[in-house]
């Protein structure tokens, strides 16, 4: 039972009783049933891929791991309605690619998404790397089946695009990490497909150019702009140190950098290798002094380099020791006032700390995270230092009216932070819906709340 009993992060080390692997609805039923009538726990779990130790059993050696992985089956894409209908256990990527077959899009796609399964992401409202466009997970949904925690289940899965009938249930479960139910299916939202992207990676002063060059991407291609993603200096040292195989775009080093990606649907007649209205764009950019360097991807082959850059800041911070990991977000225009107050104040007070600055910055949502000092033992450092380090990193987002977990959810890791920054009475509504609705707090017990 190894792997379902910790989470990716190896944070949360459970003891569950049993791991269960239902293929079916039906199944799933048999099973709430089941711990129902015996009084146990159930933890739902996807991929396992989540940040917050949500899919992870306590240690009583009571609790059952309800597995969705054989829950895996795509049961309709519908060209037409461009919707996509999938068993709640069907991998993030595999999703993907049901819509490409039938020439759509499924835009909801970051670094983990071979691993991770629709239900974990609509439990945890995923973001990732193209909500500027689509937005997160809860945009893309049109419909669910869940398994209420008393067995019964609720078939809210419509493929409607309009439907003014009272509360919006499947809301409810989205975002609520397996505390109000099982997620067993899903209608999502798909899209037309990108024809042709244009994909630059530039050079910034700082962060309110980064901010003048997506007024001016959006300004010259519109909503077309589907990522704009930010990576400082130093986490793009940490990428390049660990995977040197890995080009660097520039010869100079530079403080910041963009990774910024447009969708264009034009099929053909394209003359030049960028399209007009971003060349346009960059070079005002250029002639503003907004970026100080850009390169564009003339190729596939340099897009995926381009995106590696990026999605590789995980595993870099892995590999280097790890990192104590922060989802901040703010109002877009906040950022730059955001970054440097936290990064002043971690500096001061931590002054040989190394800081991994990256994130979605045109979501306004940044992972600050902070690697030991070379000096220093990772894990020892991160014991005695990563409390007082994420209450900094955490009350100046509060400050600035933010969020403390912009993509990644509560589970256990952030319960004390929803206390200490949600509000009495938004928490005290969240705990009466989850009453409600699980009366026996059988459901994913200890996730959002203690
Ligand atoms: P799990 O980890 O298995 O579960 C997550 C939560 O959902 C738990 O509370 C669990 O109980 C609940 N759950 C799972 N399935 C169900 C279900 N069927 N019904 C009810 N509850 C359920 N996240 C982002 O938002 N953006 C990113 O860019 C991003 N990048 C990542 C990159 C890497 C390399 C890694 C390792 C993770 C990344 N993540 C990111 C975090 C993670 O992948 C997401 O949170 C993802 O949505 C979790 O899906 P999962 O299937 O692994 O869920
Ligand atoms: C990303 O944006 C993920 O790459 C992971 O959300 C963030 O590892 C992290 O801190
Ligand atoms: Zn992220």
């Amino acid at each position: 039972m190894a792997r379902y009993a910790v989470d990716e992060r190896a944070l949360f080390h459970g003891r569950p009783a049993a791991v269960v692997r239902p293929g079916s609805t039906a199944e799933v039923v048999g099973v709430v049933n089941t711990c129902r009538a015996a009084g146990v726990g159930m933890v739902p779990q996807g991929g396992n891929t989540g940040y917050c130790g949500g899919a992870t059993a306590d240690n009583s050696g009571r609790e059952v791991v309800v597995s969705l992985e054989r829950l895996n089956r795509i049961i309709d894409v519908d060209p037409i309605a461009a919707t996509l209908t999938v068993e709640a256990g069907t991998v993030l990527a595999d999703c993907q690619a049901a819509a490409e077959r039938a020439g759509l899009l499924f835009p909801l796609s970051m670094g983990s998404q071979g691993s991770c399964q629709i239900g974990g992401n609509l439990s945890t409202n995923a973001g990732g790397l193209a909500v500027l466009r689509y937005g997160s997970a809860r945009q893309l949904t049109l419909g669910l089946e869940v398994v209420l925690p008393d067995g019964r289940v609720l078939d809210l899965l419509r493929a409607l695009r309009k439907d003014n009938t009272g509360y919006d249930l499947k809301q409810l479960f989205i975002g609520a990490e397996g505390t109000l139910g099982i997620i067993t299916r899903a209608t999502l939202a798909l899209f037309p497909q990108v024809t042709r992207t244009t994909t630059l990676f530039a050079a910034v002063g700082d962060l309110q150019a980064a901010g003048t060059l997506l007024r001016l991407l959006r300004a010259a291609v519109g909503d077309n702009v589907t990522s704009f993603e930010y990576l400082s200096a130093d986490a793009l040292g940490f990428v390049a140190t660990v995977f040197p195989d890995l080009r660097r775009p520039f010869a100079d080093a530079h403080a910041h950098y963009v990774l910024a990606e447009c969708a264009h649907y034009e099929n053909a007649g394209i003359a030049s290798d960028v399209p007009d209205a971003v060349e346009s764009a960059l070079h005002r950019a250029h002639e503003q002094g907004v970026v100080q360097d850009v390169v564009v991807a003339r190729s596939e082959t340099q897009r995926r380099a381009l995106w590696l850059l990026r999605e590789r800041v995980p595993a870099a911070e892995k590999a280097l020791g790890g990192s104590i990991k922060h989802d901040v977000s703010v109002a877009l225009g906040d950022v730059p006032v955001y970054l440097e107050r936290a990064q002043t104040a971690l500096r001061t007070r931590w002054p040989c700390a190394r800081l991994s600055v990256y994130g979605h910055l045109g979501d306004g949502n940044l992972h600050v995270n902070v690697l030991a000092p070379l000096t220093d033992d990772p894990a020892t450092f991160k014991a005695a230092q990563g409390a007082a380090i994420s209450d900094t990193v955490h009350d100046i987002a509060h400050d600035l009216h933010g969020s403390f977990s912009a993509e990644h959810g509560i589970g256990m890791l952030k319960r004390d932070l929803l206390e200490r920054y949600g509000g009495s009475l938004r928490v005290e509504t969240m705990r009466a819906l989850k009453r409600t609705l699980d009366p026996a707090g059988l459901m994913n017990p200890g996730k959002l709340f203690s």
